[in-house]
């Protein structure tokens, strides 16, 4: 048959799912096999991810996804959040539970590994922004006795699916082990910072083969082998800018979820000290590209809130939230200081109070607040790195779960002066797709693949509504400037 059947599987932090794609010469159709949550569990040793039944949620999902398609699928895609691992023994068993990358282990570690290597000269040789979660913080702060081997989260379902093992170049470029200008290890800073790089499998590209499913896989998902796992961009955040359905080059993107990637794609990394006092990051995409982008906070403010809140209907609540006026207070959605969990309403109206802006108290004000806040900080962003990269653009591309949010694409297209081009929503899984696609041939380079997502995939349009001096003013609140 002319069109082909690939699973997509991709883990955000709240929850996984399995997508099935079926992709013809000119025809993509996604649609939901499996979804699951993602419930990081906090034990006295820390906060952990519960990789066993993530594993299993995979599994199911790939039963259900076989189901769709007659037991037949023709390759697997695993992509996931970026930074965190697994290790294993010298037998390829796993050593405990991954750690979740917003675990307070790391708390101060950067600042020591900055006394071997300065922070500006990390930046230099990996154009990585500064978190504290970066992969380089986490194995200095783990003790690391008796590991063998460490493998990216997606690396690491991709090892228990097929038995072989192999590190994915573009999550690889999160460990902050990395040069982006060679697209290679830098070795010079591992060996600085005392890490091992032997422990790392080797690098992968996104098309690469990464085995088949193994028979045990086979039997407990009832799918026809062979059935091949394909590397892919197994950052979900470089799977999401895959599938920003953009064509040229002017263009800005959002990936919205728990977090919001504000950036561009470059075809060089930016490495400017300017550059790294903005905190912006170089990560690797496909095809030699870069995703220069900062990380902000994202819907992460307002999953933490409704948590608080006993989960009301997220519905009702933005309705509300749209009837509070506008820019009211924000906060900095770029802090660092949002990173733990917990207490957020108080956290963010202690923010208000400190930067002397009225306290938002109901969940609808709570709600405006972090709206607004969120779009002010895509604002920055996009202008920022405009600036820093030295690209213009002339349209914001908005793609996942927050797309499905209407008031923040319309706040994302006022504060930015922009038309926000929202869509799709499922954008990581529908990268996942199409460079399966195209490692057996299907599709053709980026660009292509991109126009054909314009073609199949619904995409809204929201034109900004005039005042941008209105968001210049909420932001000198928190700048002071
Ligand atoms: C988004 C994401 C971001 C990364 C963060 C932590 O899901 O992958 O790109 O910075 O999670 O891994």
């Amino acid at each position: 048959a002319s069109v082909k059947s690939y699973a997509a599987v991709d883990l955000g932090a709240s929850s996984g799912r399995v997508m099935v794609g079926r992709v013809g010469p000119d025809s993509l159709e996604l649609s939901e096999a499996h979804r699951f949550v993602n419930r990081p569990v906090r034990v006295p040793e820390g906060l952990r991810w519960d990789i066993l039944s993530l594993y299993g949620g995979v599994l199911d999902g790939l039963k259900a996804a076989g189901a769709h398609c007659g037991g037949a699928l023709d390759s697997v895609g695993i992509d996931s959040w970026a930074v965190d691992y697994g290790l294993l023994d010298a037998d390829g068993a796993l050593l405990g539970n991954p750690v979740h990358y917003r675990d307070s282990r790391t708390e101060g570690v950067a600042q020591k590994v900055w006394a071997t290597v300065p922070a500006p000269e990390l930046y230099a040789a990996t154009g990585l922004q500064y978190a504290p979660f970066n992969t380089l913080y986490q194995l200095v702060a783990d003790e690391l006795l008796g590991a063998r081997r460490l493998l990216l989260v997606p690396d690491l379902l991709t090892y228990w699916l097929t038995g072989e093992q192999g590190t994915e170049l573009t999550n690889a470029s999160t460990t902050q082990l990395i040069d982006p200008r060679t697209r290679g290890w830098s070795y010079d800073i591992a060996s600085r910072v005392g890490i091992d790089l032997g422990l790392f499998a080797p690098l992968r590209q996104p098309g690469d083969p990464a085995g088949l499913l193994r028979p045990e896989v086979l039997e407990e998902t009832g799918l026809r082998g062979p059935v091949p796992v394909t590397a892919v961009g197994s950052h979900d955040t470089a799977s999401a800018v895959a599938a920003v359905p953009a064509s040229g080059e002017r263009f800005a993107y959002i990936c919205t979820g728990t977090w919001s990637l504000a950036g561009l794609e470059l075809d060089a990394p930016v490495l400017t000290e300017e550059s790294r006092a903005a905190n912006f990051t170089n990560e690797l995409g496909l095809d030699g590209t870069v995703r220069y982008l900062r990380n902000i906070m994202g819907l992460w403010l307002l999953q933490e809130c409704v948590r608080v809140w006993g989960d009301p209907d997220l519905g009702e609540l933005l309705s509300a939230a749209a009837e509070v006026p506008a820019l009211r207070s924000v906060v900095d959605a770029g802090d660092a200081a949002f990173l733990a969990p917990g207490r957020m309403p108080e956290r963010i109206a202690e923010a208000c109070r400190a930067s002397g802006q009225p306290v938002p108290g109901s969940p609808a004000e709570v709600t405006r607040c972090i709206l607004d806040s969120l779009a002010l900080a895509h604002r920055k962003a996009v202008e920022e790195a405009q600036r820093l990269a030295d690209h213009p653009v002339d349209v914001v591309h908005v793609v996942g779960g927050g797309t499905r949010n209407a008031l923040l694409c319309q706040l994302t297209a006022d504060a930015c002066g922009l038309p926000v081009v929202a869509g799709p929503t499922e954008a990581a899984a529908l990268g996942n797709v199409l460079v399966q696609a195209r490692a057996h041939g299907l599709v053709g380079d980026l660009a292509s693949g991109r126009e054909l997502l314009t073609r199949t995939q619904p995409l809204t349009r929201y034109e900004p509504r005039g005042d941008t001096a209105r968001w210049r003013e909420a932001q000198s609140r928190l700048t002071g400037a």
